[in-house]
């Protein structure tokens, strides 16, 4: 397993949820402090100038793991169940262009909020069927290129769509898109799942990442998780892709990386 953590750039609004803003510096502060690399999160492609990027990343020895979107919901306030066809469509073209930066790392793209919601007056069984279809067409134009697509289950009071990882789950299953996988975030399975060790373990075959934070959000070892548990758990059935750190920046982005890395260095080793 390896370890990453939540980056985004500079100019980053508020809303986007990133322990370190500045991609060139978070990259040698994420090396320094001991990370295998860092979770990209980006509004759309004209944010990162790839080639430095890439020289960086290769400079200091990290890997980027995923390309996280967020802020495609919270800066563009574009999502994939919006009933309007114009806004749907112009969040798949924006969303490609993070398929292409996140081809040129091999990484993931996780889908969180950019899922959008279930509308006002509409069933969930519309926001599924909006759902499935952009996901469909946007994983035909990533797996080509080698890109999985991964769906975040967020807790109930961000969003009212897809909040457990039981539903995610089920909703993946159902919709047997190719390289469309499962990425479950530990501090919303904390408030939606019954048992975190229990579903890590049961959805194991769908997993292709996970976001760590502890049951405040705050860095993981400062809240009452356990992490030796989960940890225990994914390493029981075998899993051996990244985890990433995303957590409040409290009570400044420096000391919460620090103390996150840290903290799960105890439960997973550097690898050689
Ligand atoms: C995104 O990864 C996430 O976990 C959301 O809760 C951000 O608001
Ligand atoms: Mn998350």
């Amino acid at each position: 397993m390896k370890i990453a953590v939540a980056v985004a750039t500079e100019d980053a609004l508020p809303t986007a949820f990133v322990v370190f803003r500045g991609i060139e510096e978070s990259i040698r502060k994420a090396a320094r402090m001991g990370y295998d690399g860092i979770e990209l999160a980006l509004m759309d492609k004209e944010q990162v100038r790839l080639e430095r990027v890439q020289r960086l990343i290769r400079e200091n020895g990290l890997e980027i793991p995923v390309v996280s979107t967020g802020q495609v919901f919270a800066g563009h306030k574009l999502w994939f169940t919006d009933p309007d066809a114009a806004r749907r469509r112009r969040a798949v073209e924006i969303f490609k262009g993070l398929v292409d930066v996140a081809a040129e790392f091999r990484a993931l793209v996780n889908m969180g909020r950019v899922r959008g919601f279930v509308a006002e007056g509409e069933t969930a069984e519309m926001a599924e069927g909006r759902f499935g279809e952009v996901v469909r067409e946007i994983a035909a134009y990533a797996q080509p290129k080698g890109v999985d697509l991964i769906l975040e289950p967020v807790n109930r009071y961000e969003i009212n769509f897809i909040n457990s990882v039981d539903e995610g789950a089920a909703l993946v299953e159902r919709l047997g898109i190719p390289g469309l996988k499962l990425m479950p975030d530990i501090f919303h399975m904390n408030i939606e799942d019954a048992s975190i060790e229990g579903n890590l373990r049961k959805y194991i075959a769908h997993i292709a990442y996970v976001h760590f934070a502890d049951s405040n959000r705050l860095a993981p070892g400062w809240g009452h998780l356990d992490f030796g548990a989960i940890v225990g758990a994914l390493k029981e059935v075998g899993y051996a892709g990244w985890t990433s750190v995303e957590i409040l920046p409290k009570p400044d982005p420096d000391s919460a990386a620090r103390q996150a890395i840290q903290y799960l260095r105890k439960f997973i080793p550097k690898e050689a």
